[in-house]
């Protein structure tokens, strides 16, 4: 697809970017260099040149320009990431400007030492700690008006469909309604998303093939998520590395295990229904 570019000089000096599905901005930064490898160079009369070759490619996150030019111009590095992934190498520099596109990262959202990651498809962020685990995201994109319910047995899956194309990282499930039981007998009031165990969680999310994609690297078994149990108002997911390509409309699924598993699902009973909420790239 041909992106459309509109260039305009914003009052700080940014370049700004635009197409049908994204809008960016470039932000200066003085004196500075992101010191790592860079995936093209080119010779340009100002900045402004050296942020379009960047948004020319998908795979440029940001751009050190040289402060001084030759006779063929100011050298223009592309860089295949941004300072948020490199911090410690950005670097002061008397010879170069950084550029790096805008994004909530740059106004410090996270703390107790939560790392930023720009979310550049959508305007957003999330704060990360160790193993990937989000502690603070927005925007979150909520994935239909209905909420959406789920058995415990009978293949009675919930399912909801990908409003718009792009990358996810991350999904989260808000407890509304209901209840699912794996042993009817013991514990008749079952939980909102496990088994017997409290801290072990038994609801997956699959893609239309039932493939587990939420937990990554699951592998069909019940698993543990850090800072939540089986009845907490929610789930979220940690990132998945790398992203989630999807395309709109695209079918996902959620899934009591043993249901899934068609395993000791006669002594099942019950439906938990949810909001789902994606976390675009
Ligand atoms: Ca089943």
């Amino acid at each position: 697809m041909e992106i459309l570019l509109f260039l305009a000089i914003a009052s700080r000096g940014q370049v700004e970017r635009s197409d049908e599905e994204n809008h960016a901005q470039f932000v200066e930064h003085f004196h500075s260099v992101l010191n790592i490898g860079r995936m093209a160079s080119y010779k340009v009369h100002d900045s402004m040149a050296c942020a379009l070759q960047c948004m020319r490619s998908t795979l440029c996150y940001s751009v050190n320009f040289a402060v001084h030019s030759d006779d063929q111009g100011h050298l223009c590095e592309l860089l295949p990431a941004d300072k948020y992934q490199f911090p410690n190498k950005f670097e002061s520099s008397a010879s170069y400007l950084h550029y790096s596109i805008e994004s909530p990262c740059e106004h410090n959202p996270c703390t107790n030492g939560a790392t930023c990651r720009p979310l550049y498809g959508s305007n957003g962020f999330s704060c990360e700690r160790n193993a990937r685990r989000i502690v603070n995201a927005a925007p979150w994109l909520k994935v239909s008006s209905e909420k959406v319910c789920f058995g415990a047995k009978d293949d009675s899956y919930g399912h909801f469909t990908i409003p718009r194309r792009g990358t996810i990282i991350s999904l989260k499930l808000v407890y509304v309604s209901g209840y699912v039981s794996c042993l009817t007998g013991a514990i008749p009031q079952g939980s909102h998303w496990g088994c017997r165990n409290e801290n072990e969680l038994t609801t997956l999310v699959t893609n239309g093939r039932n493939e587990v994609i939420f937990p990554r690297y699951n592998d069909n078994r019940s698993y543990k998520l850090r800072g939540y149990n089986f009845n907490s108002p929610e789930l979220v997911f940690n990132v998945l590395s790398p992203p989630l390509s999807v395309a709109t409309g695209e079918e996902f699924r959620i899934w009591y295990r043993q249901d899934l598993l068609n395993g000791s699902e006669h002594n099942n009973a019950g439906h938990t229904c949810a909001d789902v909420y994606v976390l675009m790239g």
